[in-house]
């Protein structure tokens, strides 16, 4: 049953690429083992030829200089290489005597964003997981998705039934809070958004943004609308609140299984478009005629992403934008919001299936705040590192993933990361994270995996499959994620003594399988599986179509996709009504001055790409957007060194006078501040930038889900 894979140092090879969500086709040519040219596959289903920069910094990756390619331990006199044997031995060892000496809640994992990007990971990763049993697991969800994750579990039964915008059919696409002309879409695996926003217009259609930038998605939509950061609930409750008024409620083809409607009426009372005006800072007749025009619009979808999350209000941002499709005929219908029928379905891979998104079975030690899915808010990772007393974290676990440079107040996370006993990191680098690590253990780069995006099939706007070989061999003395993360598995579990025969032949039977195997037998006991006879899908099938196979548009499945037992929709789960009144005090308060957000690039993904040599050119992009209003009352010139302030820090970056923010907002890009002593990053180490989580805020957070507000922190400017 097992196929090898030879690898042939010449030759063309079809992919897919694993930065980001989009998921594009791509393909890689390899002279001598070396790729000599990176392009977008024009016949793979999904992404129709579509990329964008960063698929060439696949290449810049594997031939990083300053890569790992073997383990490194931390040593006196800086770190050094090691063997495999001695670093997971080392590392198992740690673990295990941290958790027999104080608990097990004494060993911290952090998970990054990388690792839903990576098969491995994401089948082996878990298990790993599960078998440390401690309390303190953290994830970037917590500065990311949380919201949208919480809401879906609330209303449609399960975490992962994120509502996805049918873009190719809609007429009305709203975006809150997300930029996918730059990101490439996000909770909607959309490569090309740009094709498809300029389809939805050439069919008369509508592209409106809501956003405190006018971004780059904004400047080719029919339609701007500036709002204050973190008031998007406020603008959600009172557009509701019209629909609901004007007697427009059209609950769609799932009325009979809507409940709460009623509810609701009572709890938008309050937010009248005049009442919420100068909160958000869109005019009440704006708010009025969006409303009404997502009800005259049969196929319509309101989608929000990451500054609708990362936001005070994060959790009502998100059910309400839930909603504002349902209450307008539009969740589940072409042209709608819709839901996925993965080949591979990862609610249920083989195994078990995945949680379905529980919420409060355990608190955060110091503050107190819930878990969710058994994860607590990252941002009170650093306060679980510094503060003394039973269940303190002593070791951390960090898979592919750079909080310091990610989560809110990087600099006391740099000092917790200081104060422990023991960390390890399984990544490529040694960036402003991993230089904390005892040991780091070095995991193949992406062309070097094979890769099958089974995340991102949940999210796709069309239904497709695609299982991609490793173009390029592993090298020598790089192992996969997913043999890393088995093998500390096994190593502590023979330490703790106690596995039995069959759980000794069910470890061994899950390795020799791989992920190539556990995603065929996903796919084969999927729906279109063995289910299928002869025309069901199989790795093997798979590889026989290297662009990938398409498996339609989306079709109306909420029904089928709702967990078992669960069968109907929550219009108003209580979790959200109760936190209605956080946010009418808010009302209240006077905004302050100056917030800041953030800004993604086209040429970063998160922290981890400043080292390709061809993302990097060009002039600084770590500056500071100030409108020409703020600019001038802080006496803040185009281009100056800028000083911004906040509640945990200060920074200084270059001014860039622009009205593209709206007065009193200014914003930073993410992932930069390389210049942290000890990071081996020579080229990111050229242009280092500020990292803006050196001013996020840990104790600002979205009160009830606990996911970061890294989106409307207060600040102060000055020229320098
Ligand atoms: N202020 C602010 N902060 C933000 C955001 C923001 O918009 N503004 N965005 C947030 C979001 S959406 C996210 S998802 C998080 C991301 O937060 P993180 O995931 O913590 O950060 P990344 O920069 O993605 O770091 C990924 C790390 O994994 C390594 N890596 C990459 N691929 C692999 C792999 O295949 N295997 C292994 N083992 N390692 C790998 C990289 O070298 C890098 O060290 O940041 C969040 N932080
Ligand atoms: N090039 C590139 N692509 C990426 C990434 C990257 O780092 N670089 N990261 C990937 C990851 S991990 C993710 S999660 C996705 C994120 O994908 P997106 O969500 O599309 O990306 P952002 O650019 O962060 O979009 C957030 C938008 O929200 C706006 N915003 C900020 N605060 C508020 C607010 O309070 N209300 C409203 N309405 N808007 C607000 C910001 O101005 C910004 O335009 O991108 C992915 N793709
Ligand atoms: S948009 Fe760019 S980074 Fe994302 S998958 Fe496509 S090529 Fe890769
Ligand atoms: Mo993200």
């Amino acid at each position: 049953m097992f196929v090898v894979h030879y690898f042939s140092p010449m030759g063309v090879h079809y992919t897919t690429c694993s930065i980001c969500e989009a998921s594009c086709g791509v393909v890689v040519e390899v002279v001598d083992g070396k790729v000599t040219d990176i392009r977008g596959d024009p016949d793979d289903p999904l992404s129709e030829g579509h990329i964008c920069p960063k698929a060439t910094a696949l290449s810049d990756l594997q031939s990083d200089p300053d890569r790992l390619r073997q383990p490194m331990k931390r040593t006196e006199s800086g770190f050094e290489p090691c063997s495999w044997d001695e670093a997971l031995e080392a590392v198992a060892s740690e673990i295990y005597r941290i958790q027999s000496e104080y608990g097990r809640d004494a060993v911290g994992i952090y998970l990054g964003n990388p690792n839903v990007h990576n098969l491995g990971s994401l089948l082996f990763g878990p298990p790993l997981i599960r078998s440390l049993r401690s309390r303190n697991t953290y994830s970037a969800t917590s500065v990311d998705q949380l919201p949208q994750m919480m809401a879906a579990a609330q209303m449609f039964g399960h975490q992962l039934l994120m509502p996805v915008p049918d873009v190719d059919r809609t007429d009305l696409f709203v975006i809150i809070g997300g930029n996918p002309l730059v990101s490439n879409g996000s909770l909607m695996t959309a490569p090309g958004i740009g094709r498809r926003m300029k389809a939805i217009q050439a069919r008369g259609g509508r592209v409106v943004v809501i956003d405190p930038r006018r971004t780059e998605t904004a400047n080719k939509a029919d339609e701007h609308v500036f709002i204050r950061p973190g008031t998007d609930s406020a603008l959600l409750m009172s557009m509701i609140g019209v629909i609901l008024d004007e007697d427009r409620v059209d609950l769609g083809v799932h009325s009979e299984i809507i409940d709460g409607l009623e509810t609701i009426r009572t709890a938008v009372a309050a937010f009248a478009p005049e009442t919420v005006a100068d909160f958000t800072g869109v005019d009440a007749a704006r708010i009025r005629a969006l409303a009404l025009e997502l009800c005259d619009t049969p196929r319509a979808a309101v989608y929000g992403r990451l500054g609708a999350c990362t936001q005070e209000f994060g959790a009502l941002t998100a059910w309400l934008i839930n909603v504002a499709n349902i209450i307008t005929g539009h969740l589940d219908i072409e042209g709608g919001v819709m839901f996925t029928q993965p080949a591979f379905d990862a609610m249920y891979p083989p195994g078990r299936p995945t949680g379905r998104g529980k919420r409060g079975r355990w608190k955060s030690r110091v503050r107190q705040l819930p878990e969710f899915s058994s994860e607590l808010p990252v941002s009170v990772l650093a306060e679980e590192i510094l503060t003394p007393g039973e269940g303190q974290i002593r070791g951390m676990l960090v898979l592919a993933g750079n909080p310091v440079l990610s989560t809110p107040n990087g600099k006391q996370l740099d000092r917790a990361f200081d104060s422990l006993e023991f960390c390890v990191a399984v990544d490529f680098f040694i960036n402003e994270t991993s230089r904390h690590a005892s040991y780091i253990l070095p995991a193949a780069p992406p062309l070097s995996r094979a890769h099958c995006d089974v995340v991102f099939q949940i999210l796709q706007v069309r239904n497709t499959a695609k299982y991609s070989p490793a173009v390029l061999p592993l090298e020598p003395n790089v192992r996969h994620d997913w043999q890393i993360l088995h093998e500390l598995k096994t190593r502590l579990e023979d330490k703790r003594g106690g596995v039995g025969l069959r759980a000794r032949l069910q470890r061994r039977a899950v390795a020799a399988l791989g992920p190539r195997g556990l995603v065929d037998a996903g796919l084969r006991l999927g729906r279109r599986g063995l289910r299928k006879g002869w025309a069901g899908l199989s790795v093997r099938k798979l590889e026989k179509s290297p662009h990938g196979v398409d498996l339609g548009a989306l079709e109306p499945c909420l029904k089928e996709r709702m967990p078992p037992g669960h069968d109907r929709v929550s219009l108003a789960p209580e979790l959200f009504l109760e936190d209605v009144d956080r946010l009418l005090e808010r009302l209240q308060v006077p905004p302050p001055n100056l917030v800041l957000i953030g800004r993604r690039q086209l040429r970063s993904n998160n922290s981890w790409l400043h080292n390709s040599p061809r993302l990097m050119k060009g002039k600084d992009r770590c500056t500071l957007m100030i409108h020409p209003m703020d600019a001038e009352r802080n006496g803040i010139v185009d281009g100056a060194p800028t000083r911004i302030c906040s509640r945990t820090g200060s920074v200084v970056a270059p001014a860039k006078v622009s009205d593209e923010v709206m007065a009193g907002v200014v914003s930073l890009p993410h992932g930069f501040g390389h210049g942290r002593q000890g990071v081996q990053l020579s080229v990111a180490g050229s242009k280092p930038g500020v990292s803006i989580n050196d001013l996020t805020d840990d104790l600002l957070v979205d009160g009830l889900s606990g996911n970061a507000a890294l989106s409307g922190v207060p600040v102060t400017v000055a020229a320098l």
